[in-house]
């Protein structure tokens, strides 16, 4: 087995999660932290998400009634923080991140993982790597904002660019379904109607339900980008760029579940900006375990009790 990446243990894990350091039997999901928000532009802190998601995970049970699944078997693990270079700018995070997520893939081999970030940046690693593997991958895009800039803050890697850099990675074949998009500038709507390979699902709470029905039927592998203000702000408050209205978290359970129950394989997600520093009372924390849990259900974690 080859090693994996620098880590850090998770303490405490995440609920029902083993921690563990490389591949292991009967493990279908690893959650892997990234704790980073160097990309961030307007309210850091996002870095100290992964710890209060395992945190709060600790309120949540395991078991998931919509999907029918428990995560308490044994099919989760844990592999901790990646332990990130130090002072990381966002163009030498990208360059470090596409070493590390080499790693993980020696490591782990073909278990799915779910990145938590950190800002949507820390997830661009995971993104980018999937893009390149699957020319045909579908991506649902969970968020308040179409991160289509070209540039923000002087970077193509600020996470406000994520999906631009996505569109520029993934092949003509691929697909994107950006779903509770409701804020940004007019050229970047503009943009996501001119892309043949986008779906603006818009920001009503049945379209994605709906779409991953869809997909969950077909045989294409499918990756899910989980930025928490996509979500209902009551929901979530605790983010870096809160933007009213928004998903309820019932909406993207049913979405992930009719993925946990499909067809098509679910080949990585992550979820991103968490940021503890505005989450005073922890409920954002919370729903963002909740969410985790359905992702990890998709990825494929969980047996009937
Ligand atoms: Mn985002």
């Amino acid at each position: 087995m080859a090693s994996p990446p620098p880590m850090r243990p998770a303490d405490p894990a995440f609920v029902g999660a083993r921690s563990i350091a490389g591949a292991e039997d009967g493990v279908r999901a690893v959650l892997v932290g990234v704790p980073y928000d160097g990309a961030v532009s307007y309210r850091p802190g996002a870095s100290e998400g992964p710890g209060a998601l395992r945190r709060a995970s600790d309120s949540i049970e395991t078991y998931c009634p919509i999907v029918g699944r428990d995560l308490g078997d044994g099919s989760v693990a844990d592999a901790g923080d990646l332990v990130l270079p130090p002072d990381p700018t966002p163009d030498t995070f990208v360059t470090w991140g596409r070493r590390v997520v080499a790693q993980l893939d020696a490591a782990f081999g073909s278990v799915p993982r779910l990145a938590v970030g950190g800002d949507h940046a820390a997830a661009l690693p995971f993104l980018l790597a999937a893009c390149r593997r699957y020319p045909d991958l579908r991506i649902l895009h969970i968020d308040a904002h179409g991160d289509l800039r070209e540039t923000w803050d002087g970077t193509p890697w600020s996470h406000a660019c994520v999906m631009a850099r996505v569109l520029d990675a993934l092949g003509p074949e691929g697909e994107v379904a950006s779903w509770g998009i409701r804020s940004g500038p007019a050229e970047e709507f503009a943009r996501a109607r001119s892309d043949p390979r986008v779906v603006p699902l818009g920001p009503t709470a049945a379209a994605g339900p709906a779409l991953a029905a869809r997909w969950a039927a077909g045989r294409r592998p499918v990756y899910v980008t989980l930025d928490l203000d996509g979500l209902a702000l009551g929901e979530s408050t605790g983010t870096g760029t809160p933007e009213p209205g928004g998903l309820p978290l019932a909406a993207v359970e049913e979405a992930l579940a009719r993925l946990a129950r499909g067809r098509a394989p679910v080949v990585g997600a992550d979820l991103v900006e968490l940021s503890p520093p505005h989450d005073p009372s922890g409920a954002s924390a919370v729903t963002a375990a909740r969410a985790a849990r359905a992702l990890l259900m998709a990825l494929g974690a969980g047996t009937p009790p």
